[in-house]
């Protein structure tokens, strides 16, 4: 039972600055205090640089902002992340945007690849990060990490030689939208990308829907990596993101995803990211997202067997 948690301050992926201090922000809210009281040893990695990393010579697509910064902080982080993976820890990604997932994500794939097991990634996420250099409006490119993430053309570049592990579409679930472009959904429509989005979540409730992403790892023997956007939440929970969208998810649907995931034991590594605390409110959303992983971890209000498993 060791968690290895490793910083990655990128803000180039985003329009606005500041998620940078987000690795910071979340120790400074107890994540790995919280995590050592739930029985985990914690091996804090620190943060990663990119500033020895050898550019690549390869053509920047068009509409890709920052391009060259976030190829040498994907390659990087596939990089340390799969050899962190290796140790046998369970990897915690601390942000940094969302362009961080196309290192960790393509580093837990690799991994468990070689351990003849198949990565599922939740997504839980405001937005799709569904777009291409070709479909995006912003060329932010922390709305492109899913795409990239599923083999789509147009970012090839980014990993230069490095193994690219693309994920199955098939085992990417988005969770929690309510803001995606009219290209972006066209591309997904044609992907047939599983989305559940907030109506879904309004009409079903999360834990029905969440159980079926449970249940279709398990059918497979996959590992589950979760990738937490943190403007997956209300703007109301969670006002320290730079592109809050209203109607996200409350604190409590939150937490019961959390501790769904925590029982069914299939969480294999996890990325914490968008958190910019330039917006945030004395700490709150930093705090938010730390007891966030402590449900995630095994947190409960009391101590009796967990519940869902004892009827499903
Ligand atoms: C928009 C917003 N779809 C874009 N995306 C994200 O820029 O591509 N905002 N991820 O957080
Ligand atoms: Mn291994
Ligand atoms: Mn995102
Ligand atoms: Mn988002």
């Amino acid at each position: 039972r060791r968690i290895a948690l490793l910083g990655a301050p990128i803000d180039m992926g985003a329009s606005q600055r500041g998620t940078l201090m987000g690795p910071a922000a979340l120790r400074t809210a107890g994540l790995a205090t919280l995590l050592e009281s739930l029985d985990f040893e914690v091996v804090d990695y620190g943060d990663l640089s990119v500033a020895e990393i050898r550019d690549l010579a390869d053509r920047p697509p068009a509409k890709a902002n920052h391009y060259r910064e976030i190829q040498r902080w994907t390659r990087v982080l596939s990089r340390r992340g799969y050899e962190i993976a290796q140790t046998g820890a369970l990897p915690i990604f601390l942000g940094g945007d969302h362009t961080l997932s196309m290192g960790s994500v393509n580093a837990m794939a690799r991994h468990w690849r070689e351990h003849g097991r198949d990565l599922f990634v939740l997504w839980l996420d405001a937005h799709a990060d569904y777009n291409t250099p070709e479909t995006t409006i912003t060329a932010n490119m922390h709305g492109m990490s899913a795409a990239f993430l599923c083999g789509e053309a147009g970012l090839d570049g980014l990993l230069g030689d490095d193994a690219r592990a693309s994920i199955d579409p098939g085992r990417l679930d988005l969770f929690g939208a309510r803001s995606i472009d009219k290209l972006e959904k066209e591309l997904m429509r044609a992907r047939r990308i599983r989305v559940v989005d907030m109506r879904q979540i309004d009409e079903f409730g999360v834990a029905v829907l969440i159980r079926r992403v449970i249940e279709r790892v398990k059918a497979d023997n996959g590992v589950l990596h979760v990738s937490f956007d943190v403007d997956f939440l209300d703007p109301c929970v969670a006002p320290g993101v730079g592109t809050t969208v209203p109607g996200g998810a409350t604190y409590r649907e939150a937490h019961l995803i959390m501790e769904l995931l925590h029982d069914s034991g299939v969480v294999g590594s996890v990325d914490i990211v968008e958190l910019n605390p330039f917006l945030d409110e004395r700490g709150r959303t930093a705090r938010t997202a730390v007891e966030l992983i402590g449900s995630l971890f095994g947190q409960q209000i009391t101590d009796r067997p967990t519940p869902s498993n004892a009827i499903a």
